[in-house]
């Protein structure tokens, strides 16, 4: 009796989808990255229509694991903060409207609650890179760098952020500006 009970229940284990929309978000913790491209690096420039000035530029970093964000913005307005920042999902249309980024870059479909705990990055939302490194809590300028294990620069991943956007938002999640991902000419 007993032991049947144990055998369906690992059966019924087994047969649940590891990305299904009902798990519980720390089911599938987000893979670390470990096969970004040596060199590989792309820029999301801010367009001179959005509220915000400056760039995200993303790296592979110099150990080889993980990207490296360098962020610089400008014109934080003065109210309207902490600021928050995430890798979105989709591109923004030439159009430029920040609301067609759609939802955080999510593959393990972790969902927004509960809210990212930064001191257990690896159950967080790949995008959620606010949540995972902090708010910009200033207005004005601000220049913010950190290496995140989960994104990837690799075409074909899931957390492959090239061909995505980033966007900031205020803290009552107004999108003040959006830009894609393209790759660095230097
Ligand atoms: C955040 O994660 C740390 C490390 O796992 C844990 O000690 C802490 O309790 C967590 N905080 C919350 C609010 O879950
Ligand atoms: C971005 O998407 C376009 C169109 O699908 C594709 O041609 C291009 O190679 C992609 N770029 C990257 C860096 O993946
Ligand atoms: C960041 O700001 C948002 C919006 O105010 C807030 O909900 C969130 O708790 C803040 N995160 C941290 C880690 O302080
Ligand atoms: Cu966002």
């Amino acid at each position: 009796m007993k032991t049947a009970f144990v055998v369906s229940l690992i059966a019924s284990l087994a047969l649940a989808s590891p990305h299904g929309p009902g798990d519980s978000p720390k089911a599938v913790p987000a893979a670390r990255t470990k096969t970004n491209p040596k060199g590989a690096a792309f820029v999301a420039n801010f367009p001179p229509t959005a509220k915000i000035q400056g760039s995200v530029l993303a790296s592979t970093a110099p150990s080889g694991q993980g990207v490296l964000f360098s962020i610089k913005i400008s014109g934080l307005p003065a109210t309207g903060g902490p600021f928050m920042y995430h890798v979105h999902d989709q591109p923004v249309p030439a159009s430029g409207a920040c609301a067609d980024a759609k939802a955080h870059l999510d593959p393990w479909a972790r969902g927004e609650v509960p809210a990212c705990n930064a001191s257990d990055k690896d159950s967080c939302q790949v995008g959620d890179l606010s949540g995972k490194y902090g708010n910009i809590t200033t207005s004005g300028a601000v220049e913010k760098s950190f290496i995140d294990l989960y994104s990837s620069l690799a075409p074909g991943d899931e957390a492959y952020i090239a061909n995505r956007s980033v966007v900031v938002h205020t803290s009552d999640k107004t999108r003040i500006g959006c830009a894609n991902f393209l790759p660095l000419k230097i």
